[in-house]
Order: C-alpha cells, then structure tokens, then sequence
C-alpha cells in the first residue's frame, strides 16, 4: 500500500472552508510556494552556475548585495504579481514599497526571501521570511505599516532543506516537509516543548561582549543550563527553537569598542523578519520582545526597514529576559 500524506493545500483548502473563508488566501501562499521552489533550485545549483557571488552593488543599508538577492527578489515579486492577490508588498531588497495590484489587491506582503547572507557563498541554509496583513476592504485603503499582531499569517522556508513553517492567525504554527513529488505534505503542529532538558541558546557570540551589561549578566547566569546552537541564519536558528525549545537572541549592540558599530535600535528588520518569527512563536505557545522587554508582536512599525533587538523563543525563559529588560 502507498501511504499518501496530507498535501499543503488540501490542508488549507479544509481550513479556509471550516472557518468560512475565501480561496484568495490559497492562491497567494500558492504564489509564495513557487517563488520558494524557485529560488531552491538557483539556490542548490548557484554553486555551478556562479549564482553565489555577489552582484557588485551595494543595498541601501549599506550591505553588498548578493547575485541570489537579485535573483530570488525578481522570482519572488514575479509569482506575487502573477497571482493577482497582493496590494503592495515590502521587501529587505527594495528601498521602496512595491506597488503590485492597486485595484484588485487584497494583502500586504512582507518578505526576505533569502535572509542569512552569510551562509550564502557556502550553500548552507538560508530562510525566505513573509509576513500576510489583510487590507481594509470596505472604505479607504488603510496604510501598509502593520504591527505582527496584525498580521493574518506568517512563515517562513529554510533553503534548500525542504522544510516550510507556518502560522496561521489563532490557528496555530504548522510544519510540512517535501515529499518525492516536491510538494509540501504531512503537516505536524508545532507546540514548543516544555521539557527544558531540550531547551537551546541561539545568539552569536562574537557579538557578546557588546550588549548591555544587564543581558550579559543574564548570559552569565543562564547559559551552562542549555545547549547552544547557532547557524547564523534566523530562520535555521528559529526552526531549532521552535522544535526543541529555549530562545534565540539578537540583542541590541550598545558597548561596540569601535562606537560607530553599535547598534542601538538592533540588526534584525522588524517587519519581514522580527514580527514573522514573534508571530509564529506565538502561535506555538511561545513569545518574543524587544530590548525594552515589551512585546515584539505590539511594535506598531514607523518605517519599512525598521530595525529591532529579538529575544524569541519559550515564554519561561522570554519572560525571564523581559523582566530584566524593562527593569
Ligand atoms: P544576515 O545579516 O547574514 O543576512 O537578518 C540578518 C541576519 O543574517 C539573520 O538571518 C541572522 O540571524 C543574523 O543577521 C546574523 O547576524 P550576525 O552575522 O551578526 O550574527
């Protein structure tokens, strides 16, 4: 017998008809899925085609921009417009708002779609972030800038692993895997452990001695009780945490010994990274904040590439940092 596995989009079909929903919804995750597929191929091909490199240009935050940037901002633009259901989308890759469909759009996409520069050059895994608002369909088009509590979905693929997460607004954070076909099957519901024996440390170490003197000492205190793990890629190092439990961090950087480093405000962008992982997070159970310790998912943004610290993962030990953040 040939033991066949609940498909992605059978699984949304039945959850979009029991909560009396449109198939809108379906068709943009459609539209998301392809542009992951797509952007996994160049991605475990960019080896020999030379797609790894850069591309010679520098971003507007400063930073090079890769050939794979390039490539996976065209292919995933490409799919939103093609299915019809986005108003405007933010991208990491774009200075500016995108315009998709003025008339007919229904939602606002929020993306990286290919975050964790630096595993790049090497082919190891790298995360394609989305966030999902609704617009306001009656009366007037109601602003883009949404906080993550707004958000109606968020997910994220980890390149090329085959592994795709999501999360759906009070119906919790969904895991699927690629099956033979290349199609996302077998959803599993994600629920953060509370065995603390599995509980991991993500944050990255070189950056340790430059946050405040309060995280460090709470650094000094927790670490020995946990594994540590970090990849270097939020979605990879996000992906462990949500199996196995425990917090990934990406503190403010405020005691840089070269001060033009510091990064007050943080390095993770609030919208297409921070509210995503904080959305998901939440719907398995967990929860994030900032470096005030409030909550991530309340950050009502001001602007696009709006930058955040991230304390993320199982809500005794969030709670824990949260407290000594706000004090
Ligand atoms: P990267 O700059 O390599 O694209 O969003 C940025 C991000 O990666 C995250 O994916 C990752 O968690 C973090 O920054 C890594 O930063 P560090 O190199 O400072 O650790």
């Amino acid at each position: 017998m040939i033991r066949f596995e609940q498909t992605f989009m059978n699984f949304l079909l039945y959850h979009q008809e029991r909560h009396n929903r449109t198939y809108h919804f379906l068709i943009l995750m459609d539209a998301l899925i392809s542009a992951a597929k797509h952007i996994e191929h160049y991605y475990l091909t960019g080896a020999l085609k030379g797609n790894l490199g850069l591309a010679g240009d520098v971003n507007i935050q400063g930073e090079d921009v890769l050939r794979m940037d390039q490539i996976a901002q065209e292919i995933t633009v490409h799919y939103l417009r093609a299915s019809g259901r986005v108003i405007y989308a933010i991208s990491e890759e774009s200075d500016k708002i995108i315009p998709i469909n003025m008339e007919g759009g229904r939602y606002f996409v929020y993306f990286d779609p290919l975050d964790g520069s630096s595993n790049v050059p090497h082919g190891l895994p790298v995360g394609f972030l989305f966030g999902i608002a609704k617009r306001n369909l009656e009366g007037l088009e109601d602003g883009h800038l949404r906080a993550g509590k707004d958000y109606i979905a968020a997910g994220m693929f980890v390149i090329p692993t085959g592994t795709f997460t999501l999360a759906l607004k009070d119906a919790g954070t969904w895991r699927f895997h690629t099956d033979e076909t290349m199609d996302f099957v077998k959803p599993i519901r994600m629920v953060l452990p509370g065995d603390t024996n599995e509980w991991e440390l993500s944050f990255n170490p070189a950056h340790r001695h430059t946050y405040s003197e309060r995280v460090q000492n709470w650094i000094e205190k927790n670490e020995r009780k946990y594994v540590f793990r970090y990849l270097g890629a939020l979605a990879g190092d996000f992906h462990r945490i949500l199996s196995n439990g425990g917090m990934f961090m990406y503190p403010a950087i405020v005691n840089h010994p070269d001060p033009k480093k510091n990064r007050p405000q943080g390095k993770l962008r609030l919208m297409y990274e921070a509210a995503v992982v904080a959305f998901m997070c939440q719907e398995a159970g967990g929860m994030a904040v900032d470096e005030a310790g409030a909550p991530i998912l309340d950050i009502q943004p001001k602007e696009h590439h709006q930058r955040t610290a991230l304390y993320v993962g199982s809500k005794p030990l969030v709670d824990d940092i949260a407290r000594v953040l706000s004090d």
